[in-house]
């Protein structure tokens, strides 16, 4: 087999790759390891930013986003007993967020591509990188009990942190950088309409809490628990609990209940892989970094990434040369740790510190007071949270 980008992992940096290279006429084979199924109904992230909302309808994957997704046009932030909001649009030039389900992206993503007659093998194993530092890259996979072999041009690494396309550089070619953050969200959905018009982020003494949605029908929650808790110590009623404690505040409708039918929790960590690219081998999205979930971004870096490796490869295709490849890993972490930056802030500012004290908490407050009440820093946090523009 033989095509110009072989791509490992069908996320969201892998499918919106492809899709992007094949408008600009570039052929392209994507391996997943796991079953269409799995990849569209795992629930992960749900806020995408104006340009990601931009970019998948340019991709002409965004109509059914159009409808059943919902633009928000701006957050409350909840602290020392009271609410106040930020306005996106009038702190940016117009800007808004979408809010919609990342399985439902990779639903859309699938459909356009395999609709458009482009491949995807699910449930491959066994993938090798071969030759990632010279002039001809391969691959070979395993699926349905045969081996095969692809010869590309170029290998594009979209598997996430855990895939194999970041050990194919070789330690000393790359340098990690890693921080584990002794936090966990417990997330659940549940079936009640929403508590909130927009998302609601509060800093409480007993930690964070955060309010989200994912339809009229169907909403998604977050509190901050330890890393190493059980879900089998948080039943229900104790979940409950805590939200009610954290969010409600005097004067505001309290948060509406309904049955829980998702629950678990996932640890955090910041992470950056330097460079993002090896020979003929591109990283993009997870398998390169990390952010905290507090800011909203991984997924929209993950596009974003894949936003930059098109162009390049379509640069070279078309032959304006090496430039924009050479440039590729410098113009996505620019932007990769100013994301880094935004999301360790607003998980500084928004979650209990395990080893904090009365004073760290002043300071929080202090610190949410002035984010929310000083227009500098409305416009700084705006223009952060609907997301910063490519600086190619
Ligand atoms: P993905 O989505 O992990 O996709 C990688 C794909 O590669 C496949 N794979 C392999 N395929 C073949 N061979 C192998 N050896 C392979 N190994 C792995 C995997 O099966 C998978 O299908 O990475 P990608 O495309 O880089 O996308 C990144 C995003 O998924 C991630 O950053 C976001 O989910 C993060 N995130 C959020 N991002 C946002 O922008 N906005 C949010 O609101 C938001 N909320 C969140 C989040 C992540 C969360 N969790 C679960 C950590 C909320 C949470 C709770
Ligand atoms: C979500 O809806 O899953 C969500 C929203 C905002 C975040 C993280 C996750 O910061």
């Amino acid at each position: 087999m033989r095509t110009e980008v072989g791509i490992i992992g069908a996320g969201p940096a892998g499918l919106v790759l492809g899709q992007l290279l094949r408008r600009s006429g570039i052929d392209s084979v994507v391996l997943e390891s796991k079953s269409r199924q799995e990849i569209e109904t795992t629930v992960r992230a749900g806020v995408l930013e104006q340009g990601t909302v931009d970019l998948l309808n340019e991709l002409g994957v965004g109509e059914r986003m159009l409808r059943e997704g919902s633009f928000h046009h701006g957050v409350e932030i909840r602290f020392d007993g009271g609410g106040r909001r930020v306005d996106f649009p009038s702190h940016t030039d117009g800007r808004r967020i979408m809010l919609y389900p990342q399985q439902e992206v990779v639903k859309d993503l699938v459909a356009g591509r395999l609709g458009a007659g482009g491949d995807i093998f699910f449930g491959v194993s066994d993938v090798e990188i071969r030759g990632a530092d010279t002039g001809s890259p391969s691959l070979s996979f395993s699926h349905e009990g045969r081996r095969h072999d692809i010869d590309c041009a170029f290998i594009a690494g979209c598997d996430g942190f855990h895939g194999p396309s970041r050990q194919a550089i070789p330690a000393r070619g790359r340098r990690e950088y890693n921080r584990t953050i002794p936090i966990g969200w417990l997330g659940i959905l549940i079936e009640a309409p929403p508590s909130s018009p927009e998302l609601i982020y509060t800093n409480h003494r007993r930690g964070f809490s955060l309010i989200s949605t994912r339809s009229p029908e169907v909403q998604r929650m977050y509190i901050q628990v330890s890393p190493d808790d059980d879900i089998a110590a948080w039943p229900d009623g104790r979940i409950w609990q805590e939200l009610h404690d954290r969010t409600d505040i005097p004067g505001r409708p309290e948060l509406i209940e309904g049955p829980i039918f998702q629950k678990g929790i996932v640890a955090m960590r910041s992470f950056v892989c330097e460079p993002m690219s090896y020979g003929r081998l591109y990283l993009a999205g997870d398998s390169a970094h990390i952010v905290p979930p507090t800011g909203a971004k991984g997924l929209n870096l993950a596009v974003t990434d894949a936003v930059v490796l098109a162009r390049a490869i379509a640069e070279w295709r078309s032959g304006g040369g090496n430039a924009l490849l050479d440039a590729y890993s410098e113009i996505c972490l620019r932007r990769v740790w100013k994301a880094q930056r935004f999301s360790t802030f607003m998980t500084r500012s928004l979650h209990r510190d395990p080893d904090g004290d009365d004073y760290d908490h002043r300071i929080q407050v202090a610190e949410l007071d002035y984010l929310t009440s000083s227009e500098a820093a409305m416009r700084s946090f705006a223009e952060n949270y609907t997301g910063l523009p490519i600086e190619w």
